[in-house]
């Protein structure tokens, strides 16, 4: 036998995190909160959606977002923008967010009279995934010209992901980007998974979108 221990160290940070991730979630239960967690890779067009999504729902919802990146506050100037409140979290390197880090954010921001709060996750298709940041869904987009084959190259964000927007529809007549591939690629990750084709830059299916995520909004608060 081996004179030395050894400690499955991934496994026990992994177990923590959850631990502080389903804590948080019920803490937002009680506030009546909905937090999203929207992944993409960088440039697939979150910002450009999210701004699309609060000129829907502003109306309807009391609307917070926060922005996650490793150092810059582009995105919080652009959501800032729309008169919806935004916070900036800057990651310090990190190619992530964990459920500490969340309930930071959320904490510095008051979320207590908000019905949502879409946390920005930092652009990157592998690490967000492994994390559970407390939100009640996540969503990702995958954008035309990244190629419909993604689900086979990056399974696990789309077995965590609740609903994949298709962005850029307005570009797929100059790539051969397979719309029946996608979803039959992405359904082999994840049966459930809604998958919502949009085009942020021209508001196409920005309605489908923003009906499906008022419904699990008013599912959380009921
Ligand atoms: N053609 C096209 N460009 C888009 C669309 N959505 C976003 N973009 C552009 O893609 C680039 C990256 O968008 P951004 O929202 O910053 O992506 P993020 O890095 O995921 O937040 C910007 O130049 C956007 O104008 C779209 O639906 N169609
Ligand atoms: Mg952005």
């Amino acid at each position: 036998m081996a004179g030395f221990q050894v400690i499955e160290v991934k496994e026990s940070i992994f177990a923590e995190n959850d631990r502080q991730a389903d804590a948080l979630r019920q803490k937002l239960k009680a506030e009546k909160t909905f937090l999203l967690n929207l992944m993409s890779s960088p440039g697939a067009g979150k910002t450009t959606t999210l701004c699309r999504t609060i000129e829907a729902l502003k109306g309807e919802l009391r609307i917070g977002i926060m922005e996650a990146d490793i150092d810059s506050d582009v995105d919080a100037r652009t959501i800032d923008g729309t008169g919806v409140r935004a916070i900036q979290l800057h990651t310090g390197g990190m190619c992530h967010l964990d459920a500490d880090m969340t309930k930071q954010g959320l904490e510095a921001f008051g979320t207590e009279n908000l019905d949502l709060v879409v946390l920005e996750n930092v652009g990157n298709l592998v690490c967000p995934a492994e994390f559970d940041t407390g939100a009640v869904k996540n969503a990702m987009i995958l954008s035309v010209p990244e190629g419909h084959d993604k689900p086979l190259k990056y399974p696990l964000i789309f077995t965590v992901c609740d609903v994949l927007l298709i962005n850029k529809i307005d570009v797929l007549p100059y790539f051969d980007f397979d719309m029946e591939k996608v979803t039959e690629y992405a359904r082999m990750r994840n049966p459930n998974i809604q998958i919502i084709p949009i085009c942020a830059k021209t508001g196409e299916g920005i309605g489908a979108w923003a009906d499906w995520l008022l419904q699990q909004v008013r599912d959380w608060q009921s």
